[in-house]
């Protein structure tokens, strides 16, 4: 058989492929990519762009990163899934590292991020019924305005975003949902005796990249532990270096409760997520009552790994934290030259957004991100308005200047 480098489909014919076949829960920028290194991915044509949404910042150490891909195709060749019926030789090393690594007692591995969100949450409740003593089905978790935390059925009834939520009622009991960045709600929240966890993203994603004010987080979590309250952090867009820190809530100075990690445990090669979390809390599941097929096989374990060392290695928190510095005063600076256009810029370490001076339903950004697609550079908006950038980690500085003049060339130039 003739081996090809190139394909002989043209992403017009792949979109339409991909139309015509598969649900329509997706609207993509229309680029078809087939390859991908480093901060770069490649379309089916050999155009080569600048990756500024890292596959939702599951490739924070860049795509096809050689150490992961070694680490993933020594051990797809041994032995890939076990179950958890039967031990297999990585998940006690594995469990050992990233507990660690991350400063818990214990990990309960999972696959997908929204897994480790619901496994945090029956953990919780499963907590607040053993230990804290909550009389049997009222515990609640409390959630905050704006959350995105996935797409189950657990997730979305926690959802104040309509597109996520409406139409697929009825919803998930015993939630009780805040303003975020409200230390006042919170602390009234936490009056009911019957809370047993309060669940948040240290700044949140999808709803546009929202940093709270520096005291929120950890007055938060002062706040739940006088309550008797776990504090669950969902850092599976903000964990492993995204923000400038392994962990967003390094920087403010506290370590949550519950962890859940997710996407970069794997540097976008698998699915792989996971919650960390004490003792007690931990062990409060008992054999029978929590799983997942997948969950902890050795593919997942030696891959995560892999990137847990990549990502100290590399220095990957402290170049995100330099580069994101850099990133924001180009932005501000744009700002400055178009006020017309860009209202806002904000983010931590190199996960940043700019706000489109538009209504969510203008197509603005939408042609804006459209162009800089053809100028090489990818990046998508969110609520129709704010265009996030979140290139991977492994990206240099000159490479982050000419993204700048990128960036500043459309918006600059914009009509
Ligand atoms: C989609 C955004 C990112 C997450 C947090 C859990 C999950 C996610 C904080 C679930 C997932 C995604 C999923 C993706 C869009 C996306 C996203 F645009 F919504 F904000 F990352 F930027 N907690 N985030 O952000 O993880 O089950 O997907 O592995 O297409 O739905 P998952």
């Amino acid at each position: 058989m003739e081996v090809l480098t190139t394909s002989p489909v043209s992403s017009a014919d792949l979109m339409e492929l991909e139309d015509r076949y598969n649900a329509h829960n997706y609207h993509p920028i229309p680029v078809v990519l087939e390859r991908g290194r480093g901060v770069f991915v490649w379309d089916v044509e050999g155009k080569r762009y600048y990756d500024f949404l890292s596959a939702y910042s599951a490739v924070n150490q860049g795509h096809c990163h050689p150490r992961i891909i070694k680490a993933l195709t020594e051990q797809a060749q041994k032995l890939t899934l076990t179950s958890r019926a039967f031990y297999n030789n990585l998940l006690g090393e594995y469990a050992e590292f990233i507990t660690h690594y991350f400063g818990y007692d214990r990990v309960l591995p999972m696959n997908t991020g929204v897994e480790g969100v619901e496994t945090a949450i029956k953990l919780a409740r499963k907590w607040a019924y053993n230990i804290k003593g909550v009389p049997e089905g009222q515990a609640k978790i409390v959630f905050v305005e704006g959350n995105f935390h996935g797409r189950t059925l657990g997730a979305i009834s926690a959802s104040t975003d309509p597109s996520s939520r409406k139409g697929f009622g009825p919803y998930m009991s015993g939630y009780v949902v805040i303003p975020y960045n409200d230390l006042a709600a919170l602390e009234k929240a936490l009056q009911d005796p019957t809370v047993a966890g309060f669940l948040v993203e240290p700044i949140q994603g999808e709803a546009g990249v929202y940093v709270p004010d520096d005291n929120y987080l950890p007055a938060a979590h002062e706040m739940c532990r006088r309550s008797n309250v776990l504090f669950v952090a969902d850092e599976v867009q903000t964990g492993i270096a995204r923000t400038g820190k392994l962990l967003c809530c390094d920087h403010f100075g506290f370590k949550p409760d519950v962890l859940i990690l997710g996407k970069a445990l794997s540097g976008g090669v698998l699915p792989v997520s996971a919650v960390l979390a004490s003792d007690e809390v931990m062990l409060t599941l008992k054999p029978g009552e929590h799983g997942s097929t997948f969950g902890g096989n050795p593919l997942a374990c030696a891959v995560a790994m892999e990137v847990l060392k990549v990502v100290a290695d590399e220095n990957l928190a402290a170049n995100a934290e330099t580069l994101g510095k850099i990133f924001r005063a180009r932005m501000e600076d744009l700002k400055q030259k178009r006020p017309d256009l860009v209202t806002s810029v904000r983010g931590r370490g190199l996960l940043n957004a700019i706000v489109i001076n538009d209504a969510e339903d203008s197509d603005t950004a939408w042609n804006i991100c459209l162009a800089m697609a053809e100028h090489g550079l990818l990046a998508k908006p969110t609520h129709g308005n704010i265009i996030r950038f979140a290139p991977p980690l492994v990206m240099t500085r000159e490479q982050l200047e000419e993204c700048c003049d990128i960036i500043a060339g459309v918006i600059g130039g914009w009509k």
